[in-house]
């Protein structure tokens, strides 16, 4: 009996130490110390044995079957380091290889112009206001000088899209609606910039643009004047186009505003002494501007015996294709990769 349960041992063992995956192992486990095993067989025919034979038997069987599952402990370790060692093997990760480019976008021109604008206008201490796209003709037109029949009203130039609402023509929509909501009439600091509509598609124009608008309004003791407009338009255009611009005031016509002026700039390309760009002239048209209309005052609740104020407008793309020298204003929309991707490292 001794004999035989040796004999179970080492057999055992040698069959443990030629295991070669841990599923044989887990299969020869069950064999080895399951209960149809040798062991637990040997374990139930000891009754059959003598008194003083037993105990040393029993004993016996027990070493070998706490060796045996050392042993077997043994071996799933040693498998389970190895399938560690391997999987890490198989997942390890070349960090020489060369990464693949993330393509990085860049700041879009016109966005570049739009924070520009901002940032200078917020400088002097002005607010910047949003409004709607979609307007009311009381406050694209109506309310700002515009009555029914005027000719900038005309159906040709804009997006209806019922009798009464439109896509607003210029920002000055959203002057007129910061003015009506200004219940106390305190002075006014402010531009407007966005997107504005208008019935026209060609190098030049696009049928949607941006706008900015700046206006200010103020008690008439402040004697608030067109000096302050041509201080205010020659930071501006100092700061948009380089600092030796120089800027000519030319007496013009606009429903808001009275006396009104189109502003020319010097031209940046030959800086005044005539080229193509200028068509010789030295100067190139920028922007609108005025001392802001009586009827506008009063149309949105300001008394004009008490309160005066100018306002311009300008067109944002106008702008960015001058600064950045783009020639066509459709470039600006039609996300041309490799029109974007030439401002990506141009300073501000
Ligand atoms: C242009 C001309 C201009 C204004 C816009 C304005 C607004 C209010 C009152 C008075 Cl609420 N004026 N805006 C004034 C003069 C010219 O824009 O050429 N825009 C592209």
């Amino acid at each position: 009996m001794e004999e035989l349960i040796k004999k179970i041992q080492q057999d055992a063992e040698k069959k443990i130490s030629e295991i070669k995956d841990i599923k044989e192992l887990q299969e020869l486990k069950v064999k080895i110390l399951g209960k149809k095993s040798e062991l637990s067989e040997a374990l139930k025919n000891l009754k059959d044995l003598s008194q003083e034979e037993r105990p040393k038997i029993g004993a016996l069987v027990n070493t070998a079957r706490t060796k045996l599952e050392e042993k077997i402990t043994e071996m799933e370790e040693k498998f389970a380091r190895k399938n560690l060692e391997e999987k890490l093997e198989k997942e390890a990760i070349d960090i020489t290889l060369p990464s693949k480019k993330i393509r990085r976008g860049s700041e879009h021109p016109l966005n570049r112009v739009i924070e520009e604008i901002e940032d200078l206008f917020t400088s002097m201490g002005y607010d910047v206001v949003e409004g709607p796209e979609l307007e009311t003709d009381e406050f694209c037109f109506e309310r700002l000088n515009l009555p029914e029949g005027h000719p900038a009203r005309d159906m040709q130039d804009s997006f209806y899209i019922t009798d009464k609402y439109l896509l607003r023509t210029q920002t000055s929509a959203v002057q007129a609606r910061t003015m009506v909501a200004n219940e106390e009439k305190s002075p006014i600091r402010i531009i407007t910039l966005g997107k504005t509509y208008r019935r026209e598609d060609d190098a030049t124009h696009s049928h949607q643009f941006n706008q900015i608008e700046g206006l200010v309004i103020d008690r008439k003791e402040t004697k608030i004047s067109l000096a302050d407009l041509k201080g205010t338009l020659e930071v501006f255009m100092r700061k948009m186009l380089g600092d030796k611009t120089e800027l000519r005031f030319r007496p013009s016509y606009f429903p808001f505003t009275e006396p009104s002026y189109e502003v020319d700039v010097t031209c940046f390309k030959c800086g005044g002494k005539g080229c193509s760009l200028c068509k010789q002239t030295g100067w190139i048209e920028v922007l609108g501007s005025g001392m802001v209309h009586p009827n506008v005052l009063k149309m949105n609740g300001y008394d004009p015996d008490k309160y005066a104020g100018f306002a311009f407008g300008t067109g944002i793309d106008r702008l960015a294709m001058f600064k950045y020298g783009i020639t066509d204003m459709r470039y600006l929309y039609t996300n041309d990769i490799k029109f974007l991707k030439q401002f990506d490292r141009m300073d501000k």
